[in-house]
């Protein structure tokens, strides 16, 4: 496997403008961003802590509030008879998987010694995955309330209602807030990556603009120079061709279409850039339920 290819730095890339483009909406509306989880919530976290605060009705005095991001986060019941996700939900599992890879991506020693594209498929393929597995609950018909799944290409107008918010699904998983706070948590490895090797080798990765997103300049450790946000005729990194271009943007046509048609809805202004990383990250779901 070629971890070090172009389309992890597509992810990461692609995640990240998404983050940002939210927390302008959020910012515009004056609405508090969603903070990224710091740590993994453990299995055995508190699922309401309250840190000390001063208050200020009362200069001089301090109050305890809850704090969501040091709080518990309930992770929900497998369907029944899935046994590969109760295993993946279960605290043995966890610790004995998820919190080892979280310690990899924020060792400084691991992370000095690979590439973008190599930190984007690992991250994806192993924890991304598992985080969104781990924390969603049984997909349901939004209609009919019964467990379902939606087909890859049902569109049908039912999957846009907001209570659809299945972490397990491209077209509903950014409607759940969870969804932020772990790619908050994936987006923040980057800058871990950055630390890392300015202190290894300082200088190896410059930072640039791309598309108002502060990246970095293809080098020894990055590769791709525009990674992919969109795709377009113009520009054929990744040597896609024509017609796989022409094929992509068809099926981008049709999710545009269905997100479009969500308009009037609470989630739309969540729903656009979710819906073009469909294209993306391929199913996540599909060999887990
Ligand atoms: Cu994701």
């Amino acid at each position: 496997m070629d971890l070090g290819n172009g389309p992890g730095e597509d992810f990461l890339f692609m995640h990240r403008k998404m983050i940002y483009m939210v927390r302008d909406e959020y910012a515009s509306k004056t609405v508090p961003i969603i903070e990224s989880w710091k740590i993994l919530p453990r299995p055995n976290t508190p699922q309401f802590s309250y840190s000390e605060q001063d208050d200020a009705a009362n200069p001089g005095k301090k109050v305890f509030r809850l704090n969501i991001s040091d709080s518990g986060f309930m992770v929900p019941p497998a369907h029944p008879g899935s046994n590969g996700l109760k295993f993946l939900k279960s605290p043995d599992y966890f610790w004995s998987v998820m919190a080892r890879v979280e310690s990899l991506f924020t060792s400084q020693r691991h992370l000095s010694g690979l590439s973008l594209g190599a930190l984007g498929n690992l991250l994806e393929f192993t924890i991304h995955n598992q985080m969104h597995m781990r924390w969603s609950s049984i997909s349901r018909d939004p209609k009919s309330g019964q467990p379902a799944n939606r087909g890859d290409f049902d569109f049908d107008e039912k999957w846009d209602d907001p209570t659809y918010d299945y972490l397990g699904d491209f077209h509903s998983s950014h409607v759940n807030p969870i969804f932020w706070r772990l790619h908050g948590w994936l987006n923040d490895r980057k800058e871990d990556w950055y630390n890392a090797h300015e202190a290894a080798h300082s200088g190896e990765i410059e930072r640039f603009d791309y598309q108002g997103i502060s990246w970095f300049k293809p080098g020894k450790w990055v590769q791709v120079s525009n990674p992919f946000y969109w795709p377009e005729h113009d520009h054929h990194h990744h040597q896609m061709d024509e017609e796989d271009v022409t094929v992509k943007l068809r099926v981008m046509e049709i999710i545009k279409a269905a997100a479009d048609r969500s308009q009037p809805k609470a989630d739309t202004l969540l729903g656009h850039p979710e819906a073009k990383s469909r294209a993306l990250c391929g199913p996540l779901a599909n060999n887990l339920r």
